[in-house]
Parts: structure tokens; C-alpha cells; sequence
């Protein structure tokens, strides 16, 4: 069973760079051309190649390179058999700065204990949540301030492994493309010293302290015991909030992602970066105290989600590697390489596999104590899974790395991951193919996929307009809330309306556009990150 595309030529609904790569998708085989919107005029006419059969979507679908067309403008494609045309699209040198800064500024709307103001917000303002303290959960006598930070998703918890993951890539993107964020957002900090998005970061920063024990282990998460209806605004969430039980894997991407902010902000802010790097190497003391996996279920008295993960391995690998990279010590040195002899992913960016933040920070120093043996296999295993996704996208019928079984919950987070893997691949082979890969994972985000549909909301002409999110699902505003990451196709159909309404359809079509569907349609922190990362790129000033 399959379902037909809205259309059958998909674009990325944002644009192509100038002198990249442009493929249209058609499900059509023959002449296409390509006509700029204003004058209507027909600017360059192509055959696409020959249909081929897309085992993730179902469709026969074909390619249509339009490369040549290096105009700058607004187009639209229309195949010679077809009155139905596609989306329209700009070709510019830089076609996403708005988008760059939607995906950014979305950090901000997902902000905890503080008002969201109409000069920055928008119609989409809101006053101060979750402002009152917390229980600690073993211990219920014991109130703590927890306000600040972002939700985390749809749902108003805030969890220490997935804010880890998505501070780490805001703060890569910034130290890999820094001239990304010359422009300001703006938000509130907006000072035009400190790059708004270190700003953002240190909103998330400041409430993660507050989430660590004085023994230097870190509660796992804070939340309220179930979700909120789901017409809750979060000023109206009242429930108490608690503090479930430390976890190790919380407390190594703490110490990790506070050891990589020292770094990052010691040119800003001296005070601030030693506070960080204070707070990780507490945080490592209690992991050098608990070996063994302290690993995170659910009280019986708590539903919200878990990140339940039953492997710390990468989580001490990546603090370890954080914490050498900041403070040169060689007893993180030590640590690194034994961790890293163990059997993990060492390349994994995603919660429950984060040991690639790790090996990132071992190969992005400059540090002159550095293994060169490590160095060289940590280098060759990126290249080999660099080459591994390449090798993946190039048999994809839209150009990106998932296999037909890696539609999962969150599948653009893999995308946008992949995408991110791939351009830091670029940057140390210079190999163009992985450049060219990543872009096609952003031209899949953006519209040029089976659905016909840009997974931002409030970008493109075509995009995803009722989000899993309660703030948008409460409000009486048409539009959702914009620059916000769908979670995209899941298979899995883990939700009661995917289960009604996607059953047998083919991995990448299991998506539905609908606000009860937790499983396909929610956003996250960490599905807005790896898109800022990888935008990011596109960004940077030459
Ligand atoms: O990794 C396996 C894969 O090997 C297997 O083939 C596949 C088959 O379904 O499953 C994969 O695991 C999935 C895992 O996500 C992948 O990260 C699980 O089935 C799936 O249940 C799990 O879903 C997680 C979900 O919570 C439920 O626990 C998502 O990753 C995670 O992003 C999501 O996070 C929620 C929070 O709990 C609450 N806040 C919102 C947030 C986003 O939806
Ligand atoms: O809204 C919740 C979402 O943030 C979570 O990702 C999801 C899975 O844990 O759960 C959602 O809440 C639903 C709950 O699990 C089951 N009852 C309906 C809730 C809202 O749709
Ligand atoms: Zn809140």
C-alpha cells in the first residue's frame, strides 16, 4: 500500500545554493524545466534520469539536474506530462540565513521560567512557567530551585542527556562555523558581543548546575509525575516538579558538555568557564567513585519520558575526552584511552549513543599530548563511517542515509546527525562527495522527500503545521510556533493514530501531520540542534 505524493516533483522548499548540486525528485520519468516565478520564463529544460524503485518510500522516483541553472531567484519546476508543478525555491548564494535563525531562535521559545515577550516572541509570547521548586525525589523534604532552562520537547520536561546532546551541537556548530553567527538572532541577551548562541546555550547551562548534586552526581531529569494534558500552556502547568535519581549517564554528558563550555566560553567569560570546568571535574569525581552504570528507570510514580539507556560507556568516554581537551590533565588522557578500548560506537551522536561528541573534541584539539595512534584510528573510522553513509545515500532514492529499518522515533535526528557526521568528514578529507551528501540530507529536511514536505515548521511553501507541542496545540494562534524540527517518519508506529492511520505503509511514509501524534510529529531540543549544526555550514562566511 502506498500513498501518493501531494506532488510528484519535490524540491527543497527553501533553495539550493549557488553553484551546488540541485536535484529535483520526480516520480515521473521525462522533460522538465525549470521557469522563474516572476517572469514565468522557462530558464533551463533537462530529462531526468531513469526511474528507479525506492525501497524506503515505495516510489518509483527519478532525479532531475538542474546544476547548470546558477541564476539567482525564485523558481518552480513543472514536467512536460504534468500540469501539477512543485514547490517554489530560491536559488542564492546563501539560501538559508532565515531559516538558520529560525532554528536558533526555536531554542528560545522553548525556554522554561521566563516570560517570552511580544517583542521577541511574536503572537506566540507567553508568561513564566514552571517557576516553583522541586522535590527531590529520594529525598521529599528537600526543595530545590530548578527553574530556566528548555523543554525538552512537546512535553515541558527537562532532562539532563538529551540538553547535553543539543548544547554540544550548538556549541560545535559555533566553534566549527563561527562566522555563522555574526548576524544577531536577536533574543533578550542580544549585546553584540557574545554571539546569540552562546547566549542560548547559557540559558540551558545555568539551569543543568542546577540539576547537580553537591556529591557531584546529577539527577537525570525534572519533570512533573505524568505529562500535562496536552491543551496545557506551560504557565498553567502547575503540577510539582521533581527531581528523579542521579544517573551516570546524566552525569557524564554533564561533565562533558560543562568541560567543552569552559572552553568555549573562556574568551567571553572567564568566571563563568571556570565554573563550568569546576562543575565537570566534580562531576567526574563522583564517576570515578561509581563505576558501574547507574543507569535510569522510571520511578513507579513517574511517566514522563525516560531516556533510559543501560550503557554509560560513551557517556565517561565523552566527559573524559572533554575534560582532557579543557584542562590538558593527563589523568583525563589515561582515562580516554583505556574507556575508548572498550567495544562502543565511537562515532554516535544521538543520546543513547554519545561517545562522538568524544572523539570530535579528541580530534578538534590542538593538544600536544595527543595519541597520534588514537588520532590516526579515530581519523580512519570517521572516514570509514563517513564512506558507509555515502555509500548509503547514493542507493537512496532521495539521497539520504537511512536504510529502510532506520525510520525510528526522531528518524530526521538521524538525518540531521548523519548530515553533521558528513560535513565533519568534509572537513578534514575535503573529500566533496561528503558535502554534497550532507546537502542532500538538508534538501530531504526541506521538502525533496515521499511527503512532499518541509519538516520545518514556517519554512516552506508545504510545511509541517500541526506539531506535537503542547504550547502550539494550547494556543489559539493558526500557525505553530516556527523553526521547530518534526520528529519525521517512525515505523514503529508507537502512537494510537499512527497505528490507525499508517499501518503498512512503507518506512517513509509513516508520517502524519497531526498533534496526537507523539511518535512521528513531536519536536525536540535535540531534532532542532543537528539542523542548526548542519545549516550552519551553509551559513559560514567565505
Ligand atoms: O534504536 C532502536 C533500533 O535499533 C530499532 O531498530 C528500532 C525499532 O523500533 O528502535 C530503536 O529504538 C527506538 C529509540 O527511540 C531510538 O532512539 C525505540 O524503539 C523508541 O521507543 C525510542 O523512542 C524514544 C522515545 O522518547 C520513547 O522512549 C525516542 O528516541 C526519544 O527521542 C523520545 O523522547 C521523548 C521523551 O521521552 C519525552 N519528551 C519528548 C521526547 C521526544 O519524543
Ligand atoms: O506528550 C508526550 C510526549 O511528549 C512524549 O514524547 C510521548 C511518549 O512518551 O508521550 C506523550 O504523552 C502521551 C502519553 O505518552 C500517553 N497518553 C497521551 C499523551 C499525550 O498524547
Ligand atoms: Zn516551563
Amino acid at each position: 500500500m502506498t500513498r501518493s505524493t501531494m506532488r510528484g516533483i519535490t524540491v527543497n522548499q527553501i533553495g539550493y545554493p549557488l553553484y551546488s548540486n540541485k536535484h529535483a525528485v520526480f516520480t515521473k520519468e521525462g522533460t522538465f524545466q525549470v521557469i522563474e516565478e516572476g517572469s514565468g520564463e522557462i530558464v533551463f529544460t533537462g530529462q531526468t534520469g531513469p526511474l528507479k524503485n525506492d525501497d524506503a518510500s515505495g516510489h518509483m522516483v527519478a532525479f532531475g539536474d538542474f546544476s547548470a541553472v546558477n541564476d539567482v531567484g525564485r523558481f518552480y519546476i513543472r514536467h512536460e506530462m504534468d500540469s501539477v508543478t512543485s514547490a517554489t525555491f530560491s536559488i542564492l548564494q546563501r539560501p538559508y540565513t532565515e531559516l538558520h535563525h529560525g532554528l536558533l531562535k526555536a531554542f528560545y521559545y522553548f525556554r522554561c521560567g521566563q516570560e517570552l515577550t511580544p517583542e521577541f516572541a511574536g503572537p506566540w509570547h507567553h508568561s513564566a512557567c514552571h517557576l516553583a521548586k522541586g522535590f527531590v525525589y529520594d529525598n521529599h523534604k528537600q526543595l530545590l530551585d530548578c527553574s530556566g532552562g528548555w523543554h525538552d520537547a512537546g512535553d515541558y520536561g527537562k532532562y539532563v542527556v538529551p540538553g547535553a546532546k543539543a548544547v554540544a551541537d550548538l556549541l560545535l556548530a559555533y566553534e566549527l562555523y563561527p562566522s555563522a553567527f555574526n548576524r544577531p538572532t536577536p533574543i533578550p541577551e542580544t549585546d553584540g558581543i557574545i554571539p546569540d548562541v552562546l547566549h542560548e546555550c547559557r540559558w540551558e547551562l545555568d539551569w543543568m548546575f542546577k540539576m547537580q548534586d553537591p556529591s557531584g552526581g546529577v539527577f537525570h531529569k525534572l519533570t512533573t509525575h505524568q505529562f500535562p494534558p496536552l491543551s496545557t500552556l506551560p504557565e498553567h502547568d502547575l503540577e510539582p516538579l521533581v527531581f528523579s535519581p542521579i544517573s551516570s549517564t546524566a552525569t557524564g554528558c554533564f561533565a562533558a558538555v560543562m568541560a567543552k563550555a569552559a572552553r568555549i566560553y573562556q574568551p567571553f567569560d572567564a568566571d563563568f568557564a571556570h565554573k563550568c570546568k569546576q562543575a565537570a571535574v566534580l562531576s567526574w569525581g563522583w564517576l570515578v567513585n561509581n563505576p558501574d552504570v547507574i543507569a535510569f528507570h522510571n520511578p513507579p510514580d513517574i511517566a514522563t519520558g525516560d531516556y533510559s539507556d543501560q550503557q554509560d560507556i560513551d557517556d565517561r568516554y565523552w566527559a573524559a575526552c572533554e575534560l582532557y581537551g579543557t584542562t590538558h590533565d593527563p589523568i583525563y588522557h589515561h582515562a580516554l584511552l583505556t574507556i575508548h578500548k572498550e567495544p562502543f560506537h565511537k562515532f554516535g551522536l544521538c543520546w543513547s549513543n554519545i561517545g562522538g561528541y568524544g572523539s570530535l573534541a579528541y580530534l578538534l584539539s590542538n593538544s600536544t599530548q595527543t595519541d597520534l595512534e588514537l588520532y590516526e584510528q579515530l581519523l580512519s573510522d570517521l572516514r570509514k563511517e563517513a564512506d558507509y553513509m555515502l555509500w548509503k545515500s547514493t542507493t537512496d532514492g532521495h539521497g539520504i542515509s537511512l536504510l529502510k529499518d532506520e525510520y525510528i522515533w526522531g528518524s530526521n535526528k538521524v538525518v540531521m546527525n548523519n548530515a553533521m557526521l558528513l560535513l565533519i568528514a568534509y572537513r578534514f578529507f575535503k573529500d566533496k562527495r561528503y558535502e554534497a551528501a550532507a546537502l542532500n540530507h538538508v534538501h530531504y529536511l526541506l521538502g525533496r522527500n515521499s511527503l512532499d514536505l518541509s519538516f520545518v515548521t514556517g519554512f516552506g511553501d508545504h510545511s509541517v503545521q500541526h506539531p506535537h507541542y503542547r504550547p502550539s496545540i494550547a494556543d489559539d494562534i493558526n500557525s505553530p510556533v516556527p523553526g521547530l524540527v518534526s520528529g519525521g517518519p517512525n515505523a514503529g508506529l508507537h502512537d494510537d493514530i499512527s497505528k490507525k492511520r499508517l499501518q503498512g505503509l512503507p518506512p517513509a511514509q509513516c508520517f502524519i501531520d497531526h498533534e496526537d501524534s507523539y511518535a512521528t510529529n513531536e519536536v525536540a531540543v535535540y531534532w532542532n540542534s543537528p539542523a542548526l549544526f548542519v545549516l550552519s555550514h551553509w551559513e559560514q562566511q567565505q
